[in-house]
């Protein structure tokens, strides 16, 4: 079993701005805990990957396609914006589950659209770099029990 982790603009920051909404852990700490995590709930591998292009998202999420098993995405602002990447993931149809460090449903309006979830079996929000681990877990059980 293998996944794709893809993270959207600007999670490159992480631990370097504004600690009180997305913490003090870096993004390398969000890369570890993926390989981490992945291997204990039963992947072969995890590759993590960050664009801050919307057009790379969407390159990355089709050629997952006849390579990953299933993807974790925390799209960032294209959450609440890209159609295109939520047209991407319905394309593959890859087993896809959204995550967001912070408690999105408890900030602005804005935040509260969410195109690429309309393609997703799950969303896990507000659970800080752990919901990350938390998704790989939710991933991994359902790609066993589709066997
Ligand atoms: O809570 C999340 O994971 C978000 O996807 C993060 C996005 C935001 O636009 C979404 O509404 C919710 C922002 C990512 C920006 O990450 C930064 C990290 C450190 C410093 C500055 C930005």
């Amino acid at each position: 079993m293998k996944a794709l982790v893809i993270n959207g603009p600007n999670l490159n920051m992480l631990g370097q701005r504004e600690p009180d909404i997305y913490g003090r852990r870096t993004y390398d700490d969000l890369v570890e805990i993926c390989h981490e995590a992945g291997a204990r709930v039963g992947f072969d591998e995890v590759v993590v990957f960050q664009s801050n292009h919307e057009g790379d998202i969407v390159d990355a999420i089709q050629n997952a396609w006849g390579t990953f098993d299933g993807i974790v995405i925390n799209p960032a602002a294209y959450t609440h914006t890209s159609v295109a990447i939520l047209d991407a993931l319905k394309a593959v149809g890859l087993p896809a589950i959204e995550v967001h460090i912070s408690a999105v449903e408890q900030r602005e309006e804005f935040r509260q659209v969410s195109y690429a979830r309309m393609a997703c079996l799950a969303t896990i929000t507000g659970e800080g770099l752990d919901g990350y681990a938390h998704a790989l877990d939710v991933l991994a059980k359902h790609l066993k029990d589709a066997k």
